[in-house]
């Protein structure tokens, strides 16, 4: 972070001024943005929570019981749909649950795990494929004030280790089918499991100090009641690992308090209301899939669609359809991907019933953006924002005319700008430091157990440092150019270089690996590794493979590298930094640049 942005801007051009034009008196929560922008304040905001009234509280009141207690009580929560056949399921799952029935579901799972000692405070893993199960661990954890930890179900056994270690988690929700991947062994926080899902007939075995519990048989004997343990508003609300440049993944905590944010944003960016049939393809593995997946809609008391199983163009446009699916939250790899499809799939289904389409994640390049438009008549709308900030923070607005290609303007009440590396703001069109001021709702509250990485962020005062280079044009857009550091994003997904740089070596022909980000035209960039082999080993297409479905096999799948080729020795500094820099110069075919502190 923090890195000479300077030297990028002369070469920094906008890239479009075309305009999205928005009907006047376009039907939106958000009317009109420039007045609020000007008088909102977040205070106005918690008169929407029982909490500013009563001083009791837990996110899992405001997203589900006091719905559960209203006229809501019936409506649909949760829409479930996994048409692929399984063992326990030839049709594979078709459910809906109303928000009485996940005040029911939760209360059972949050009396399970206080029948075994989870209290507030505590980390629960929740490590299981998108299921309602899934949700409903979440929702019940949340139930008695501890924090979920949730993790994709992608990851092996390194990764999870990571994870599970740094955050010392006492249980972890788990399917029979994962349960090899997670070592016991090495984790002594680790007490008890539970398994939600189709048993293996071969069994599983649970060593030393660990007790495995069937989710289901306790779900069904628990009672069905059980009222939320009351929280401040500082008290954690959940911890999501996510990659930095340098160093192993970090948790980041968020609070209760996050729920304002979650909830006034999923109202005026998502623009969600009572009607919506609203579907977020994100898991809950990654922030978006918990602050918009779960945090945000339900405490505004929506119905969500959540779809099992793995990306298909075919099922989606079906989901769509059969859902009637109004409010599509998404990201750019996936229009990609729908894109290289062609539209006579997409045109075999009926996408009439959308009415707003957000994007999140990476930058939306103009040619998708169209693509979508041509398809659904609807031109997606960019939301930035970041693990750390919890919450969507430059986006742009159902109500407001926004330029082909920009991220759009500050969130009300959070205030984006683009500072130099001293903290100055910069002029119009020159980039800089993509920055938000401190104090917004969902602003991370932690770092969990590393107070330095914390402090990194905000080490100009004053202001939260994404580690994003951007610039504001004069109408006030704010244009994303990159990353001011090494951090990856492929297919959406953010995976920190070392990792998969600590990954690879530990295969037995890799002396020095180097990892860098290489743009690609689906998934924005691909992971590539420059390997030196140790001696003994020569170089061959086998060989790549077989490195390849090693890190696959230790750390998951979507952080193997796609593309991998072998050097002499991979650039460092004298002090044995990996020059990541020439990496980049050397797979673009461009110069170098100053090397005058590479070894020798
Ligand atoms: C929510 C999420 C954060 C990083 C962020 C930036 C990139 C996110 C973007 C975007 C361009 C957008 N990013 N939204 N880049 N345009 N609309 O993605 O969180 O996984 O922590 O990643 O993603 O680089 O710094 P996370």
């Amino acid at each position: 972070m923090g890195g000479h942005v300077s030297e990028k801007a002369a070469s920094f051009v906008q890239e479009s001024s075309e305009w999205v034009r928005k009907p006047r008196g376009i039907d939106a929560n958000l009317k009109n943005y420039g007045k609020v922008y000007k008088t909102f304040k977040w205070k106005n905001a918690e008169k929407e929570f029982d909490w500013h009234k009563t001083k009791k509280v837990n996110v899992v009141h405001e997203m589900i019981d006091r719905h559960a207690n209203s006229a809501r009580k019936d409506k649909t929560a949760l829409h479930y749909w996994d048409p692929a056949p399984s063992a326990g399921n030839p049709r594979g799952r078709e459910e809906k649950y109303t928000f009485l029935d996940l005040k029911d579901q939760s209360s059972r799972f949050g009396n399970v795990l206080k029948k075994f000692g989870v209290k507030k405070g505590d980390r629960v893993a929740v490590f299981l494929p998108r299921t309602p199960e899934l949700y409903i661990s979440i929702l019940g954890i949340n139930r008695l004030g501890a924090s979920p930890v949730p993790l994709v179900e992608a990851f092996m056994e390194e990764a999870l280790f990571d994870r599970l270690s740094n955050s010392e988690a006492s249980a972890v929700v788990t399917a029979p089918a994962l349960l090899s991947r997670i070592p016991f062994k090495k984790l002594p926080s680790l007490k008890h499991l539970f398994l939600a899902g189709e048993k293996d007939a071969a069994g599983f075995e649970c060593p030393g100090g660990v007790d495995a519990h069937d989710y289901f048989e306790e779900v069904q004997s628990a009672s069905p009641s059980l009222a939320p343990v009351w929280l401040s508003l500082d008290d954690g609300l959940v911890i999501h690992y996510t990659s930095g440049s340098t160093g192993r993944s970090k948790g980041v905590l968020h609070r209760q308090y996050a729920m304002v944010g979650h909830y006034q944003t999923a109202k005026w960016a998502l623009d969600l209301g009572d009607d919506d049939v609203y579907w977020c393809t994100a898991d809950p593995g990654w922030v978006t899939g918990t602050s918009y997946g779960i945090y945000g809609p339900w405490t505004l008391g929506i119905s969500s669609l959540v779809l099992g199983g793995r990306f298909s163009a075919e099922l989606w446009y079906r989901a769509i359809e059969k859902y009637k699916v109004s409010m599509w939250y998404s990201a750019p790899t996936a229009f990609r991907l729908l894109m290289s499809q062609g539209k006579e799939l997409a045109k075999k289904f009926n996408l009439k019933s959308l009415r707003h389409i957000c994007s999140v994640g990476e930058p939306l390049n103009p040619e998708a953006l169209r693509w979508v438009r041509d398809l659904t008549g609807i031109a997606p709308h960019e939301t930035w924002w970041m693990t750390e900030t919890g919450m969507q923070i430059v986006c742009n607005y159902r109500s407001l005319d926004f330029k082909i290609g920009s991220t759009g303007k500050s969130f009300p009440g959070t205030v984006a700008s683009i500072i130099d590396d001293k903290g100055r703001e910069v002029p119009p069109n020159t980039l800089g430091n993509l920055a938000v001021k401190t104090g917004w709702p969902s602003m991370m509250t932690e770092i969990w157990g590393n107070k330095e990485k914390y402090d990194e962020y905000f080490r100009i005062k004053g202001w939260y440092l994404s580690g994003d280079t951007a610039y504001k044009d004069k109408d006030g857009f704010i244009w994303f150019a990159g990353r001011a550091d090494d951090v990856i994003k492929t297919a959406g997904e953010r995976v920190g270089p070392f990792e998969v740089e600590s990954a690879l070596v530990q295969h037995p022909a890799v002396a020095e690996a180097g990892v860098i980000g290489k743009p690609d035209a689906v998934r924005g960039q691909i992971i590539k590794a420059y390997i030196s082999l140790r001696q003994g080993h020569s170089a061959s297409e086998t060989l790549k493979k077989e490195i390849a479905d090693f890190v696959k096999r230790t750390m998951a799948g979507h952080a193997a590298p796609r593309e991998i080729e072998f050097c002499e020795r991979v650039p460092k500094t004298r002090s044995g930094k990996i020059m990541r820099r020439v990496l980049r110069a050397w797979d673009q075919g461009l110069p170098v640049g100053d090397t005058s502190t590479m070894e020798e």
